[in-house]
């Protein structure tokens, strides 16, 4: 080791800012002046200087049942002291089983089988992948091409980049991306749409765009297409009335098959346990993540319909049905927060929870029609958007700046550029969104 890097390791250096090359943030003008969580109880962050921060996020859209509940804790403390890790290749462990049989119960009708993964970005590389290897089981061999939509966030990894819509997250690897991907439009409209309540009424139409598709490159080439029910990181774009299903009957009619990233969407984010539920359209996939764990141990699960899985179950029974597994799929000591989990979504009613809220949620987010540079504001279930005019040339500024002073102030908001993003906890109190609302106001006047 040089000196430079044992200094770099000795404890009074821990604070050194350097090494850690942060994920999605503005690295460099994060270090003049961190912003540092040193621990969370319920619905409060507390920062290192001590002071009690208000998470208008649920983490990040991950931990609707608060954070560190106690149950959940105690659940992952006692795994991980009895079985820390077995891989589940060729041995397994009850738990994942359990969590495998518990989720798919919670899933709609015929969804009946689980993969686990780490992550939404990893849930995402194996729903596609899972549906890949269905037509290939069935010989349609031809069937490659994947749609995604514009505006739509799949995760980072290529599959999920090349069928996602976000520019910024694309543009570098435009020229790595995965061959045969092509995109619906998105449904975001502020001419017709802005400040709807719930799903906005004009757009369904647009789900015919995928006809055109079919048109241009034959349905014979077409495998799936993968869709946010409700796109999250794009600002909470709702599913315009009817176009979920418009694009359930298109697929249905070409075999196309259609997947729903749910890994913001599921385990009550809108008020049921899958927005396939809330839209009573019920997809072939459903990719998770985030909410299945609370956020406490990083675990995703995709979830298939039982056509096909059936589909893979062939050739001799001696050899593997999917060349396709993470060393962490179904990790003990996430099944138990998984398990633990939904036993806190069954027992405190939270999903039931989220529903009632949502009229308080959507009342006070729409309180802000009128106030000076909000552009829009729309909502459903617990997801909300506010968003904001952008400053000439600097797009994102406003946004930033705003984030910054509510942390100043106490409250943890999230900004999409100059969209601010809310996702409260299931059970919060009408005081709580007053106060997340009050604060967000008093800010919202400060900053030009
Ligand atoms: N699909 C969807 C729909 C997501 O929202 C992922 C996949 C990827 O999950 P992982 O666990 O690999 O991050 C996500 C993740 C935001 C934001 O600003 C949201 C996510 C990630 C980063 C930022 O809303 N969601
Ligand atoms: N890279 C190497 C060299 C590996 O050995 C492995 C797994 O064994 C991986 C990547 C994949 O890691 P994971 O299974 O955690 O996704």
């Amino acid at each position: 080791m040089t000196q430079t890097k044992k200094a770099l390791a000795e404890p009074e250096n821990a604070l050194n800012l350097d090494a850690f090359w942060m994920p999605f943030t503005a690295n460099r003008d994060f270090k003049k002046n961190p912003r540092m969580i040193e621990s969370a109880d319920g619905f409060y962050y507390t920062s290192s200087d001590g002071r009690k921060i208000l998470d208008s996020m649920s983490g990040l859209w991950t931990s609707g049942a608060g954070h560190c509940h106690p149950k959940i804790v105690e659940a992952v403390q006692k795994q991980v002291a009895k079985l820390d890790y077995v891989v589940s290749f060729q041995v397994g462990h009850p738990g994942a089983f359990e969590l495998a049989g518990r989720v798919t119960s919670l899933a709609p009708e015929g969804i009946d089988h689980c993969f686990f993964t780490n992550s939404g970005s990893e849930s995402v590389e194996t729903a596609l992948k899972i549906a890949l290897g269905y037509h290939h089981a069935k010989g349609d061999t031809s069937r490659t091409g994947l749609v995604g939509r514009e505006k739509g966030y799949h995760g980072v990894n290529f599959g999920g980049i090349s069928v996602g819509g976000l520019t910024p997250n694309r543009k570098v690897f435009n020229g790595s991306l995965l061959p045969n991907t092509h995109h619906l439009p998105h449904t975001h409209n502020l001419e017709e749409n802005a400040f709807s309540r719930g799903q906005p009424k004009s757009g369904a139409h647009l789900a015919d765009e995928l006809e055109r598709l079919v048109a241009l490159h034959d349905a014979s080439n077409i495998a799936a297409v993968i869709l946010e029910p409700v796109a999250g990181s794009a600002g909470v774009l709702v599913p315009p009335v009817g176009y979920l299903q418009r694009l359930r009957d298109i697929c249905d009619r070409h075999g196309i098959l259609l997947i729903f990233d749910e890994v913001i969407t599921a385990f009550g984010r809108v008020g049921a346990a899958f927005a396939s539920e809330r839209f009573d359209v019920t997809p072939d996939i459903i990719a998770t993540a985030k909410g299945l764990t609370n956020g406490v141990i990083p675990m995703g699960a995709v979830l298939v319909s039982k056509k096909i899985h059936d589909a893979f179950m062939q050739g001799p029974e001696y050899a593997a049905e999917i060349f396709h597994g993470y060393t962490y799929s179904g990790h003990p000591v996430a099944a138990a927060a998984g398990l633990a989990t939904l036993d806190v979504y069954q027992q405190e009613g939270l999903f039931e929870r989220a529903r009632e809220n949502e009229k308080i949620f959507e009342d006070a987010l729409h309180s802000f029609k009128g106030v000076d540079k909000v552009i829009d504001v729309r909502n459903i279930g617990l997801m909300g958007a506010i968003e904001l005019e952008a400053r000439p040339g600097q797009a994102g500024a406003r946004g930033l700046e705003i984030h910054k002073q509510c942390f100043a102030d106490g409250l943890l908001v999230r900004n999409g550029m100059d969209t601010l993003v809310f996702s409260p906890f299931f059970d919060f109190s009408k005081e709580l969104f007053e106060k997340i609302f009050d604060k967000f106001k008093t800010v919202l006047n400060k900053i030009d």
